[in-house]
């Protein structure tokens, strides 16, 4: 009798027909195999070995850079339940749409089956998926973001308790691109591009997207947020997670290293893009990290910005997409001040400046998380780690302050549903647009969002003693367009802040929108920062927000009747507060 596993990698077999089909072990052996795979195929190189040891640098189809969320669907059987934020079909339209395009599709290649963990060994919160794929770069790249290979297919055993997922290349054109998601079936099809995101299945599609629906149903939180732990002069380690769009500064935050380390603050990684967050027994919620590597963006870091994943991407790292210097180590724009002589590009040219920048903007390390020195001992702690707080944030130039804290849950949520950010690289489109991302989840959430926003609502009902909830806003910038305030190593200035209100001490005044710290409430110990600029990173603009709330409530009107009760009331009573400020006596 073959198991459940067996049946479905057969019925695949049946529509790719692959040359051969390899069932992954995650062992190092099956890694140099895949990194000789990929170099014959002319689109990866190794690094210096000296300097880069087990490095290799691998270059995409220039068409296939970033996720791609116009061909991103959720395929329900209801409309409905993929809500108006999804792109959606049926799920027989798809079958059949992917399906064609997956007839054959490995005709000359080798299908490997990639059995692999989400969450530590041993922990209940952990989920095996099965990924199935043409990629030997998805393979070299899942066995850096997850637990991958032996010890899963040990753990699934005869069971079909796991979440399929069929990756294949295809032809990479864009036109025939599709990343489809089933969660009824708790099913992914990915078709048409090699992009991470688009592409290891363990990470977007299934830690957010289905992960998301099946947090719904059984009660648990699957979110886009980093998890760090802030230590105190004490010893005492107070866990956040934070929630950013994508490349606002996660990955840099969560491995920051403090500007406060001569007081005793400092900065412990446990992730830095996705949780698993669950009630557990003392009524306070406890978060995993699903994965077991960084997908960090490479462009704008350097020692300053993120020294410790400098340090860990030393060795064994896929650099995919940066450009490379005659010594064959990677280099990126704004990695250090030097220009090297004689670089090759991202796409594998003699890199001049006419041809735009050496590594493509949205290019990527990958790097195993345990290499970081600063990883939190509780990283892979089975029971995952309790939370204090939850950190929403965005880029926004002008408008949100520094920092400010929500009143309880259910304001926190609209703050949470409220986020805004500019657009980056990190998905195709324009960059620079000022779009609305509720809890940075707008591209990962798997079912209507005006259901995932109630979800959170009740979840406060559900957990007796919930991180309280703050919002930041790195990003403002001044009259001449700079920014105001440094970030990187000195926002654990505003962490201890966020600490010191967990516990009840630092002061702040009571704003429209929230609680925003006096001017002094802050430590800027051997920081060069005006007192005027310290007023202006901390300004609620009244007239500013009653624009935001129109804007919010725009965005809002696409949920129709079915956006939360609860969120309709914090809406009103911000306006309320609003309206009342502008019309206080001065
Ligand atoms: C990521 C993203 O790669 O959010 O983490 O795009
Ligand atoms: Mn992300």
């Amino acid at each position: 009798m073959s198991t459940p596993l067996e049946q479905w990698v057969e019925s695949v077999s049946r529509m790719t027909h692959p040359k051969q089909i390899v069932w992954c072990d995650g062992s190092q052996e099956e890694a140099a195999r895949m990194q000789e795979q990929m170099i014959r195929e002319g689109d990866t190189e190794r690094l210096n070995e000296k300097t880069y040891p087990n490095c290799i640098l691998h270059r995409s189809n220039p068409n296939d850079v970033a996720r791609t969320e116009q061909v991103t669907f959720i395929c329900t059987r209801d409309r409905r339940n993929s809500g108006p934020t999804n792109n959606w079909m049926s799920p027989e339209d798809a079958k059949q749409t992917l399906g064609g395009l997956f007839n054959r599709s490995m005709k000359d290649r080798t299908m490997f089956v990639i059995p692999y963990s989400m969450g530590p060994a041993g922990s209940p919160q952990s989920r095996i998926g099965v990924e199935i794929s043409d990629s030997p770069y998805v393979v070299a790249s899942m066995r850096i973001m997850s637990r991958m290979g032996k010890a899963a297919l040990d753990r699934l055993g005869n069971s079909n308790d796991f979440v399929p997922g069929l990756h294949s290349l295809g032809d990479l054109n864009p036109n025939r691109r599709y990343i489809a998601h089933f969660p009824e079936e708790k099913l992914i099809w990915s078709v048409g591009s090699g992009y991470g995101g688009n592409a290891l299945l363990g990470k977007k599609c299934f830690a957010l997207r289905i992960a998301s629906w099946m947090a719904r149903e059984q009660g648990w939180m699957a979110e886009h947020m980093l998890i760090l732990g802030l230590e105190a002069p004490s010893g005492k380690v107070t866990y956040m997670a934070a929630a950013f769009p994508s490349a606002c500064g996660k990955t840099n935050l969560a491995m920051m290293v403090s500007a406060l380390e001569g007081q005793g603050y400092r900065v412990w990684t446990v992730g830095d893009d996705i949780a698993w967050l669950q009630p557990g027994p003392d009524g306070r919620l406890y978060a995993i990290n699903p994965e077991a590597g960084f997908f960090g963006v490479a462009p704008g870091t350097n020692t300053n910005t993120n020294p410790n994943v400098m340090t860990a991407l030393r060795e064994n790292t896929i650099f995919t997409n940066t450009g490379m210097t005659s010594q064959k180590e990677p280099w990126w724009e704004g990695m250090d001040d030097r220009t090297p002589e004689a670089v090759t590009d991202w796409q594998g040219r003699p890199w001049t400046a006419a041809n735009g920048p050496a590594a493509q903007p949205n290019s990527r390390y990958t790097v195993p998380a345990q290499q970081a020195p600063s990883i939190s001992p509780h990283w892979q702690d089975p029971a995952g780690v309790p939370i204090s707080a939850f950190i929403f944030g965005g880029r926004r130039a002008r408008l949100a302050p520094l920092v400010y804290q929500a009143t309880d849950w259910r304001h926190g949520v609209y703050v949470g549903a409220t986020m805004a950010s500019e657009t980056t690289a990190a998905a195709t489109g324009a960059v620079g647009v000022t779009r609305r991302d509720p809890m940075a989840m707008l591209p990962f959430c798997g079912y209507n969002m005006a259901d995932y926003l109630q979800h959170w609502l009740d979840m406060g009902a559900r957990v007796p003693n919930p991180p309280q909830i703050f919002h930041v806003n790195w990003f403002r910038r001044g009259a001449d367009g700079k920014f105001l305030w440094p970030g990187y190593g000195d926002n654990v200035r505003v962490l201890k802040w966020i600490l010191e209100r967990i516990e009840g001490q630092a002061a702040a005044s009571e704003t429209p929108i929230g609680f925003v710290p006096t001017p002094n409430a802050l430590t800027l110990d051997g920081l060069n920062i005006s007192r005027a600029t310290m007023e202006e990173l901390l300004r609620v603009d009244s007239a500013d927000w009653i624009k935001e709330h129109a804007n919010v409530g725009e965005f809002f009107a696409k949920f129709g009747d079915d956006l939360p009760q609860g969120i309709r009331e914090e809406h009103k009573r911000l306006g309320e507060r609003l309206q009342g400020v502008m019309s206080a006596p001065k």
